[in-house]
């Protein structure tokens, strides 16, 4: 497919909670403006096309919480920025004192970037508190270009991002001509994903995980890692590299059980090309991903129960049925488990908990038979998780009568992993205030926070998702008989799922 632009640029827009950073991107990017305030939580982006001196510059536009306690989240947006826009509020003396402290956070977190300082709100001289002299004496002193707009009255907004924009264009001109290369990967393909999000085992929990995973030894674990990627390079049809995290992964998911661990490796691969309605198109910024965001609330929660179990929070955030995609919400998830993949140690297994708050039989309806039993089967057959507890909670009454006949159908050491709590309270007999969200009495984090800085490691992620779209089995060189795993009649059995489920 051509390119619809000549550069990609990314911009970042920072500044004092309230001061108009979302109202001059919606400005810009949709020619819109809303009185009212809606504080932005964690990160959110816009992409306008331009054109500058006839070339297409695409522009990434990424709007950032100002509020104090998502600045951990935000700071992770800095990579890969190539300008930043830092605005104040000319009606608020103090958003335009803590300048000094946005270009700090600047400085700590990229290299050479092209920087653009914005007074918003300049549309009421009378409320007017910071002077035009006084914020030019202070730009020209740090060298940064002086802007005065206003998203309310459509004042200078274009300007101000077509003036950053070409600052941009003409650094990288700049650097190329030094450089004397005609690359243009705008944006950086290595990066280094935020690592807060996921705590390790600690050394004394992981004695006990590595023991229950049948790793023995430094030794044992090494010479299966190796094992597997021979297997690999060996087999025509699967991709003959792939993250040794990931390698690692899967052999722990399998208790170090090779025979399972290629099966299952065997499985992932064909999967990516078999069922491409959950596995390609994985790219963050679109609308699948960025649609699942706004209607529902999953993330793994930071910390690890006593025993060492992975906790996995879902919640509807868009309560009517109509915003819920079944496909895309299963994509999302295996996505969190690619991450995971990479990203995790060892871990003794997964406890899922479910709010239930808002789940209606419409919802139900829109889960199609067929990609509830393909993300089933992917689920079991495909990735390394050991399901150790599920836990419904807030579960409403209609849906508590069909959930008990959907217990009793379950054998009995699934039955006994599978809870439901009609409020949230009885959760904690169940699990310790640091793997709860704040909301439901824990002391995880409050489910926005939580939530955005997950979206902020998933969007880092987005090299890594769109290098691996091609990454797959090729089916006409499987050796051996020429048949799809997926074919086989026993593969999207319902019962088989469920007899399937790995509880061990
Ligand atoms: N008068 C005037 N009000 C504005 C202007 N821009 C934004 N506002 C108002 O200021 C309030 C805050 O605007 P936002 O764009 O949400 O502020 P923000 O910087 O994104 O805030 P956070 O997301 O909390 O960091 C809203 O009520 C806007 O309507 C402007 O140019 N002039
Ligand atoms: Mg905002």
């Amino acid at each position: 497919m051509a390119k619809d632009y000549d550069h990609l640029f990314k911009l970042l827009i920072i500044g004092d909670s309230g001061v108009g950073k979302s109202s001059l991107l919606l400005r810009f990017a949709d020619n819109t403006f809303s009185g009212s305030y809606i504080t932005t939580i964690g990160v959110d982006f816009k992409i306008r096309t331009v054109e500058v001196d006839g070339e297409r510059v695409k522009l990434q536009i990424w709007d950032t919480a100002g509020q104090e306690r998502f600045r951990t989240i935000t700071s992770t947006y800095y990579r890969g920025t190539h300008g930043v826009i830092v605005v104040y509020d000319v009606t608020n003396g103090e958003s335009f004192a803590n300048v000094k402290r946005w270009l700090h956070e600047i400085e700590q977190n990229c290299e050479v970037v092209n920087r653009i300082l914005v007074g918003n709100k300049n549309d009421s001289p009378d409320k007017k508190v910071v002077l035009t002299e006084d914020a030019q004496r202070f730009a020209d002193q740090m060298g940064i270009q002086l802007f005065e707009t206003s998203a309310k009255d459509n004042i200078n907004v274009e300007d101000m991002f077509m003036s950053i924009t070409r600052q941009v264009l003409h650094s990288k001109k700049e650097r190329r001509d030094r450089q004397n290369q005609g690359c243009d990967n705008d944006l950086p393909g290595n990066f280094s994903p935020p690592s807060m999000t996921l705590q390790h085992a600690s050394p004394e929990q992981l004695v006990s995980i590595l023991q229950e995973l049948n790793e023995t030894s430094e030794e044992k674990r090494n010479a299966a890692l190796q094992n597997i990627k021979i297997w690999l390079v060996s087999q025509p049809h699967l991709p003959n590299k792939m993250d040794e995290r990931m390698i690692l992964s899967i052999i722990r998911g399998c208790k170090h059980d090779l025979t399972r661990t290629k099966s299952k490796l065997d499985m992932y691969f064909t999967m990516r090309a078999d069922a491409p309605e959950l596995f390609s198109e994985r790219d963050p910024l679109n609308e699948d991903v960025q649609g699942m965001f706004k209607t529902m609330d999953v993330f793994p929660v930071e910390n690890l129960t006593p025993a060492g179990c992975r906790v996995t929070f879902h919640k509807f955030r868009d309560t009517d049925p109509a915003s819920f995609t079944a496909r895309a919400c299963f994509k999302f998830v295996f996505m969190l488990g690619d991450i995971r993949m990479m990203e995790e140690q060892a871990i003794s297994g997964d406890v899922y908990l479910f709010d239930m708050q808002g789940m209606t039989f419409g919802h139900l309806t829109r889960l199609a038979m067929p990609v509830l039993r393909r993300m089933l089967t992917c689920a079991q057959d495909a990735y390394p998780q050991r399901l150790k507890q599920i836990h419904l909670f807030n579960v409403p009454n209609y849906i508590d009568k069909l959930l008990t006949l959907f217990r009793s159908l379950m054998k009995e050491k699934m039955r006994s992993r599978f809870q439901v709590h009609s409020g949230h309270e009885t959760l904690h007999k169940h699990l310790p205030p640091e793997c709860i969200p704040n909301e439901y009495g824990g002391s995880a984090g409050q489910v926005d926070v939580l939530k955005a800085s997950w979206k902020a490691k998933i969007e880092s992620y987005q090299s890594w998702f769109l290098e691996q779209e091609n990454v797959k089995a090729v089916e006409g060189k499987r050796p051996g008989k020429q048949k799809h795993l997926l074919e086989q009649d026993n593969i999207y059995g319902w019962e088989g799922s469920f007899r399937k489920l790995a509880i061990d």
